[in-house]
C-alpha cells in the first residue's frame, strides 16, 4: 500500500508553523515505516509491540509538551498532531503515549516532589520506564468521587487497600499513579511495581484496543513511604486535571483514526469494480466520501482551535469535553461508513477499518463517556447539573 499523503481539504496546513508540520511529518513517517508493518498481527494476537516503546522515546514523544527533565517542551498543537499520527496507526499506540505523557508524567511534573520529578521524568521520557494511571474502579467509573480505594497514614508512610480496573499499561508499568481516599480527602500516590501486596492482572478477551495492555490492579496492605505521595495532588480536581490533558490528545487521535478510514475507503472505492464500474463512480459512494471528508475537516478545525486556546491559556475544560465528545463520535460514525464501503473485506483485520471501528468504541467510553461529556456541556449551558 502506498504511503499516506495527508488529508487537508481546507488548507489547514497554512495555519500550522513549520515546527508543527515537522513534528507531524516525522511521526507520520515513523508510524508508516516502523508501526504499520506490525499492527495487524499484534491486533489479531491481542499483544502490544513492546519493541516500539524505546523508538517512541527516541522520537521525544513521551511527555513531549512538558518542560525540563529531558522532555521536549513542545506546544499543545504539536502534541495533538503527534497523537493524530499515532492513532492513524492504532489507538493502542496513541493510548500508550497519552497515558504515559498526560496521565503519568503530567501529574508527576505538576504535583510531584523535586526528587520524584528528577527520578521518573527523564526515564519516562526515554521510554525506559512505563507508567499507568489508576482512577477507575470496578464499581466507580463515571463517578470516581465514590472511589473505595483507601490510603491510611501509618507512621512515616501509607497503607493502601483497594482495586482499580480497566487500567491501560497496568501489566507493563514500572509505576502506577494511584488515586485513593484518605482521612483528608482524595490524594495521589506512586506505587512501584514489585511493592508487596500490589498485583496486576491482564484483562483478556477484548474486542477493542486489542493492541493495548489493559489491566486490573489490586492493593492489599501495600505500604509505601511518604516520599511516594504526590505532595501537591490533593483532591479529585487534580485527577480531573490530568484527564483534561489526555482528553485533549484523544480529540486529535480520533482524527487520525478517521483519516486512515477515509484513505482506505477512497483507495478501495477506486479499485473495486461492481456492475462494470469502480464503486467510486456511484453517487451513493461519492455522498459517503463527501460526508466523511466534511466531518474530518470540521474535526480538524475544532481540535486545532482548542489547541490554540490551550497554548494561549484561554481554554476551559468544557472546550476539551466538546472536542473529545464530537471528534470521537464523528470518527466512530466515519469508521462504520468506511467499513460498509469495503463490503465483506471491511470485516477483515487486513483492511484496517474494522480495527479502528472497534478501537473507537473504547474511545467513546474511556476518558469520560460520550454521555458524561454531554452532561458536562449541558451543565455549562444550563447551570444545572444533570449527573444525579
Ligand atoms: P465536581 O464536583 O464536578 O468537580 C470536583 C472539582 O473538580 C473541578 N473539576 C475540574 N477541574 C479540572 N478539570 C476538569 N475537567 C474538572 N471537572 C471538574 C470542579 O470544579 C471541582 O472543583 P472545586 O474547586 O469546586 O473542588 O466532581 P464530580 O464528582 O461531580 O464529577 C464530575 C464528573 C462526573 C464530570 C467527573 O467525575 C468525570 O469527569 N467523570 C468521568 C471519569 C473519567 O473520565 N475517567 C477517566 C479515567 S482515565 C481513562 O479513562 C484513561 S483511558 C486512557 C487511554 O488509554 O488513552
Ligand atoms: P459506567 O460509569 O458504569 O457507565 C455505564 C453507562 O452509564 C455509560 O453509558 C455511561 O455513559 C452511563 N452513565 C453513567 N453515569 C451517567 C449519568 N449520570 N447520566 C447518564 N448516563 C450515565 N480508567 C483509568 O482510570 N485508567 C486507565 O488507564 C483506563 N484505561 C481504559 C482503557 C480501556 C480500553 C477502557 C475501555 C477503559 C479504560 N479506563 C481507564 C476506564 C474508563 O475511564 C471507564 O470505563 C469510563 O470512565 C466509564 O466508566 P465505566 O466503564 O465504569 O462505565
Amino acid at each position: 500500500m502506498s504511503k499516506f499523503q495527508g488529508l487537508d481539504f481546507l488548507r489547514i496546513d497554512d495555519l500550522l508553523s513549520d515546527e508543527e508540520k515537522i513534528t507531524r511529518d516525522t511521526v507520520r513517517r515513523f508510524v508508516d515505516d516502523k508501526f504499520m508493518p506490525l499492527i495487524d498481527d499484534h491486533f489479531e494476537k491481542a499483544t502490544f509491540p513492546m519493541e516500539i516503546i524505546p523508538k517512541v522515546g527516541e522520537l521525544g514523544l513521551f511527555g513531549m509538551k512538558l518542560h525540563g527533565y529531558g522532555c521536549a517542551g513542545t506546544n499543545n498543537v504539536q502534541y495533538g498532531l503527534a497523537c493524530q499520527e499515532l492513532e492513524r496507526g492504532d489507538s493502542g499506540l496513541r493510548s500508550l503515549m497519552s497515558v504515559q505523557s498526560s496521565l503519568v508524567m503530567y501529574p508527576i511534573h505538576s504535583f510531584g516532589s523535586e526528587e520524584q520529578k528528577e527520578y521518573w521524568l527523564p526515564r519516562m521520557a526515554a521510554g525506559e520506564k512505563i507508567g499507568c494511571f489508576g482512577l477507575t474502579e470496578p464499581d466507580h467509573g463515571s463517578d470516581p468521587a465514590g472511589m473505595k480505594t483507601r490510603a491510611k497514614k501509618d507512621g512515616n508512610g501509607w497503607v493502601i487497600n483497594g482495586s482499580k480496573l480497566w487500567i491501560t499499561n497496568g501489566d507493563i508499568a514500572d509505576v502506577a499513579v494511584v488515586w485513593a481516599r484518605t482521612d483528608e480527602g482524595i490524594k495521589g500516590f506512586l506505587v512501584e511495581k514489585g511493592a508487596k501486596g500490589f498485583l496486576t492482572f491482564p484483562i483478556e478477551k477484548k474486542m477493542s484496543l486489542r493492541a493495548s495492555v489493559t489491566s486490573g490492579l489490586t492493593f492489599e496492605d501495600v505500604r509505601i513511604p511518604e516520599s511516594n505521595r504526590l505532595p501537591e495532588a490533593t483532591g479529585l480536581k487534580c485527577a480531573l486535571m490530568c484527564l483534561n490533558e489526555a482528553r485533549y490528545g484523544i480529540s486529535w487521535g480520533a482524527i487520525g483514526a478517521a483519516m486512515d478510514c477515509y484513505d482506505r475507503a477512497l483507495r478501495y472505492s477506486k479499485e473495486r469494480i461492481q456492475f462494470g464500474k469502480p464503486i467510486a463512480s456511484f453517487q451513493l459512494t461519492q455522498r459517503k466520501m463527501v460526508k466523511i471528508l466534511t466531518e474530518i475537516s470540521k474535526m480538524q478545525l475544532l481540535a486545532l482551535h482548542v489547541g490554540r486556546l490551550k497554548d494561549a491559556g484561554k481554554w476551559r475544560h468544557q472546550h476539551i469535553s466538546m472536542a473529545k465528545m464530537n471528534n470521537v463520535n464523528e470518527a466512530l460514525k466515519i469508521a462504520r461508513v468506511a467499513r460498509n464501503m469495503l463490503g465483506a473485506y471491511g470485516i477483515s483485520i487486513e483492511y484496517g477499518v474494522i480495527r479502528h471501528m472497534c478501537n473507537l468504541e473504547s474511545l467513546y467510553t474511556y476518558e469520560g463517556t460520550h454521555d458524561i461529556h454531554t452532561l458536562i456541556l449541558g451543565e455549562d449551558i444550563m447551570k444545572i447539573s444533570a449527573f444525579f
